[in-house]
């Protein structure tokens, strides 16, 4: 670890938009040394009085400290604020809390890698008014040196989580756990609009969505085992019935002059398993839908289920060619070897990881594996 006479312990906090605000605050609070750098000047008038100090540039804020941390807009500003300074840094610990994706991450990590630079990925599970608080969640992947020398100072914004060696690790859990909850807010926004079409209040309607909302996620062990074996032979909701309750709720919502859109997203998953000969299998199903990855995605179907998808004439309620799954779905290559371009370690993490190989210059960020293909847009 390089310190240059610099405090240990010390911290260097680029982006102080409203989340990297309140994550110097919470140093500030902990007695941490904290230089706060930001694009835009003025930002950080607030915490300078509480004892932070002012970097005029990015250099002077990286090479005041040990350890690193940016919470900026995206990756392309991480990119843009980090690479000119990639020499200073190092020798340091760089922490990278921005919402990035998993490959963006990784290739941070091997950015960094090849710089002599210890990398963690970093998610923030928590709002700014959250952070310190009990709720406040964060989760992060990469050096795990790193993360057992700076748990401590990350505690004071929140629990610390460790998700393993490969830097996209966190970010992986991020956004799938952000998916759950943007597609539960606009089922409730859907919910308000028809009720509050016939003159009831959206508060009323919370009151009772968060009921319900709440007692479901009870299900979702089971919704996993299924998941998990691969089998959608069991009892629970068949495709064919979802299908139809899902078509009721759309013509109840058009009836209502609201637009369906959110159910129309779910009925489009299970239509397409019923045509692909499920109707009678439980509507998890709709995760191998999933699974089968984005219309026009040339690795579409190399997902479990693929055997089935792709063979034989397609009968409603009867997958062709392939007996109703008793045991486990044969996993397909996507899960036992990663997606192309990934590579597996065995006994390692349980998801692909990504092979980066280190170049003198990273250039511009590869199109990663996994990233949107064309033809990926909503509605298909
Ligand atoms: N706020 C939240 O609730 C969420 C909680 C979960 C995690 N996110 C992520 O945290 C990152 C920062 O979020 P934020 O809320 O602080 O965002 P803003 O208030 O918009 O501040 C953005 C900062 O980024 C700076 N910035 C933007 N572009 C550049 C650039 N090209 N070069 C350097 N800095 C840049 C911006 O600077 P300025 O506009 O003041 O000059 C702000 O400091 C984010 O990834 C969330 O997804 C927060």
């Amino acid at each position: 670890m390089k310190n240059d006479g610099v405090t240990k312990g010390s911290v260097a906090l680029l982006g102080l938009g409203t989340m990297g605000r309140v994550l110097a605050e919470r140093l500030l609070d902990a007695g941490h040394p904290v230089t706060v750098w930001n694009r835009t000047p003025g930002r950080d008038t607030a915490l300078v009085e509480r004892g932070a100090r002012r970097a005029e540039t990015v250099r002077e804020a990286v090479t005041a400290a040990t350890t690193i941390v940016t919470c900026l807009f995206d990756h392309a500003s991480v990119r843009e604020t980090l690479e000119p300074v990639g020499a200073d840094l190092t020798g340091r610990t760089l922490v990278d809390l921005t919402t990035t994706t998993p490959n963006e991450a990784r290739w941070l990590g091997g950015w960094a890698e090849e710089r002599g630079i210890e990398h963690l990925d970093g998610a923030i599970m928590a709002t700014p008014s959250m952070i310190g608080a009990p709720e406040a969640s964060l989760l992060y992947s990469g050096s795990a040196e790193a993360f057992g020398r700076h748990r401590t100072l990350f505690e004071v914004w929140g629990s610390a989580t460790y998700d393993g060696a490969d830097h996209g690790a966190a970010s992986l859990f991020d956004l799938a756990l952000l998916s759950g909850m943007y597609t539960m807010f606009t089922g409730f926004a859907h919910g308000a609009a028809m009720v509050t079409s016939a003159g009831v209040t959206a508060e009323e309607f919370a009151h009772r969505s968060a009921r319900l909302l709440s007692a479901m996620t009870g299900v979702f062990p089971m919704t996993a085992k299924v998941i998990d074996e691969g089998d959608y032979t069991g009892p629970g909701q068949s495709l064919e019935w979802t299908a139809t309750a899902l078509d009721t709720i759309a013509r109840a919502s058009a009836e209502q002059g609201v637009s369906p859109g959110p159910i129309e997203m779910t009925r489009a998953l299970v239509l397409a398993q019923i045509e692909a000969g499920y109707g009678n299998e439980n509507s998890d199903r709709i995760y191998e839908e999933l699974r089968a990855g984005c219309p026009g995605d040339p690795r579409r179907g190399e997902g479990p289920g693929r055997a089935a998808r792709s063979s034989g004439p397609h009968r409603a309620g009867s997958p062709p060619d392939r007996p109703r799954a008793t045991s486990p779905l044969p996993r397909g290559p996507m899960l036992e070897g990663g997606c192309p371009g990934f590579s597996h370690t065995e006994g390692d993490t349980p998801w692909p990881r990504f092979s980066w190989s280190p170049t003198t210059s990273p250039g511009p960020t590869p199109p990663v594996p996994g990233s949107p293909a064309p033809g990926c847009g909503w509605p298909p």
